[in-house]
């Protein structure tokens, strides 16, 4: 077999600055009373209404909520499951954060540590005008409230670096210490990018070495961001506020690559309170629609995470995966011993499935393939997998 396809598949991909692992969190962070609690809760009530998975509420604060995939439906459909699986996004509520939180104002200091505890933030941000509503800062300014926040984040990434880096020079600079130097080398320039640069880590284009040197600490400012912009229903309806241009502009100036999600509490909890068929009915009617899938699945995609499918008359599943996971270790999601002693991985991509109808149809088509150790596993793939029942038990052998 010519190993081209192979290479293709194969290609070296740069690793995530992060956590490692499929468990990961969004967390929901702002300054006070821009609406985080509101979203949590529309979110909550979203799975209460669907009543197909119970929203599983980790302790008052956090929660995971389905995934949204017409995929998984149209799969749900075909086999007819006695048990179906949807991939999850953990998402943690954060009470607000005020200026002067990485000093400990407000309640500063732990509500820091729990957002370093995240993986990923959804940073709200409240652009609704509302009398009634008290704003931290006396007035809607969305532009300061995100520069706010970040300047939280970033001189408490700082305060931490730099402690760290202090302890490194006196090992390396002083005692000369060569083991640590290129440890030391990385947060030199951690510190500079976040105290002479004032940028976030995240801006900063890093090498595999540095990365690996940053995922020891996992700043704040490392983590993928996904802005909220809370609009009021009325503006929301007529979608349009005069924050929106200067936000994009603000983002795509000071945060490239950060995705921007309009959307309106106060909408979609209207739509949360409503049945499924008043729900449609009324969306259609006003041709609206609400954003909370798509929040949902980017808040997923922001944190490096897929999903391959299991399929059959027993069970449809989503199998979470880090981008980039190979066969063996997407094997070894379903069973330590599926990745022990894998053999192989028949893959089926979802399209093909949807397109030919049965997997035998996949299979007269020439499109159900059987594919190895180095397969990068690729979202939505159907996959099948082989492995060597004794391998676990000897200790891998083949
Ligand atoms: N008018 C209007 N009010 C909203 C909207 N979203 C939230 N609110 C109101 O704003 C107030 C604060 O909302 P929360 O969701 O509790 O805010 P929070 O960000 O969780 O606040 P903290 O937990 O204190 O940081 C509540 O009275 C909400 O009803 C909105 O879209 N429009
Ligand atoms: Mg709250």
């Amino acid at each position: 077999m010519p190993p081209k396809k192979a290479d293709q598949n194969s290609n070296v991909r740069k690793p995530i600055i992060g956590r490692l692992g499929t468990n990961l969190k969004m967390g929901i962070v702002g300054l006070p009373n821009v609406g985080k609690s509101t979203f949590f809760n529309i979110l909550t009530k979203l799975q209460a209404a669907a009543e197909n998975f119970p929203f599983c509420t980790i302790d008052p604060n956090e929660g995971r909520v389905p995934v949204p995939d017409s995929r998984f439906d149209f799969l749900c459909e075909k086999y007819k499951p006695a048990s179906k699986v949807p991939a999850f996004l953990n998402v943690v509520d954060i009470a607000g954060l005020v200026k002067g939180a990485n000093e400990g104002h407000g309640l500063g200091n732990a509500f820091l540590s729990h957002i370093k505890a995240c993986d990923g933030i959804f940073h709200m941000i409240r652009i609704f005008d509302d009398e009634e509503i008290v704003h931290v800062e006396g007035n809607v300014d969305p532009i300061r409230d995100i520069e706010i926040i970040n300047e939280e984040l970033r001189l408490k990434d700082l305060d931490y670096v730099q402690k760290i880096h202090d302890e490194l020079e006196k090992k390396v600079v002083r005692a000369g210490d060569k083991t640590l130097k290129f440890e030391f080398e990385v947060l030199h320039k951690i510190v500079d990018v976040l105290k002479n640069q004032s940028k976030a880590v995240r801006y900063h284009d890093w090498n595999d070495k540095e990365i690996d040197i940053l995922n020891k600490h996992l700043m704040l400012t490392s983590k993928p961001i996904v802005y909220l912009l809370n609009m009021s229903e009325t503006e929301y309806i007529k979608k349009k506020n005069k924050w929106l241009p200067k936000i994009k502009q603000w983002v795509d100036a000071n945060d490239v690559g950060a995705t921007i999600i309009p959307y309106s509490a106060a909408f979609e909890y209207k739509l949360s309170e409503m049945s499924d068929d008043e729900r449609k009915k009324y969306l259609e009617e006003n041709n609206l629609s609400s954003q909370m899938d798509k929040i949902i699945v980017t808040g997923y995609k922001a944190l490096h995470l897929s999903y391959f499918f299991t399929a059959g008359e027993d069970e449809v599943k989503c199998w979470t995966i880090q981008n980039g996971a190979r066969a063996p270790q997407a094997a070894g999601r379903i069973h330590t011993d599926f990745e022990k002693g894998f053999i192989m991985a028949e893959v089926m991509k979802f399209e093909d499935f949807k397109e030919n109808g049965t997997e035998s149809a996949v299979k007269a088509a020439g499109k159900y393939r059987q594919q190895g150790k180095q397969y990068v596993v690729e979202d939505g793939d159907i996959i099948f997998f082989k492995f060597n029942a004794g391998a676990g038990l000897t200790g891998g052998k083949k």
